[in-house]
């Protein structure tokens, strides 16, 4: 079980655009085949207070508003994660940020249409997975390998 240690987990959202979109089952069976055990999972639309908050440390930025305003458009779905290395295998999978210019067979190029509709969150750092978790989830919903002490 030497490998435990790398065991990782993050946070994803499947973004109000590929939910819309119809494309919930086939982002997270994508997940799944990239390794991802999926820990907990929560369908939700979040409020004006909640997208500024999971968003504060974009704040200041001009993209904001519409950032907000497109989180807030429609229902989302919430997922914890486990995997090796998950936070960074999640970017991975997820391509880069605008999904014109995501790496053919990421979730962005399949799923994603521009820098804003890129149909996925992923945490970005452990820290910040774990923040992001906290977020969304108790530690109670939270079941899998990853749960066992280490
Ligand atoms: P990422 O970690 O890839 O989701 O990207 P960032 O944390 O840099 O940005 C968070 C979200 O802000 C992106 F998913 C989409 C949105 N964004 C814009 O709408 N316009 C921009 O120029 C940059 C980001």
């Amino acid at each position: 079980m030497g490998d435990r240690s790398r065991m990782e987990e993050t946070l994803t959202i499947i973004k109000p655009d590929a939910v819309r979109a119809g494309h919930t089952g086939r982002i997270i069976a994508h997940l799944e085949d990239a390794g991802f055990t999926v820990q907990a999972i929560r369908r939700l639309r979040l409020t004006q207070a909640q997208a500024e908050a999971f968003y504060a440390v974009h704040r200041e930025r001009p993209f904001f508003a519409d950032l907000v305003a497109f989180m807030t458009s429609g229902p989302a779905v919430a997922l914890a994660l486990s995997r090796e290395n998950a936070v960074a295998r999640l970017r991975d999978t997820m391509g880069a940020t605008d999904s014109t210019r995501a790496a053919p067979g990421t979730i962005r190029n399949l799923y994603g249409t521009d820098i804003q509709n890129n149909a996925i969150h992923g945490s970005d750092s452990p820290g910040n997975a774990a923040i992001e978790r906290a977020f969304f989830f108790a530690g109670c919903d939270m079941v899998g390998p990853a749960r066992i002490p280490r």
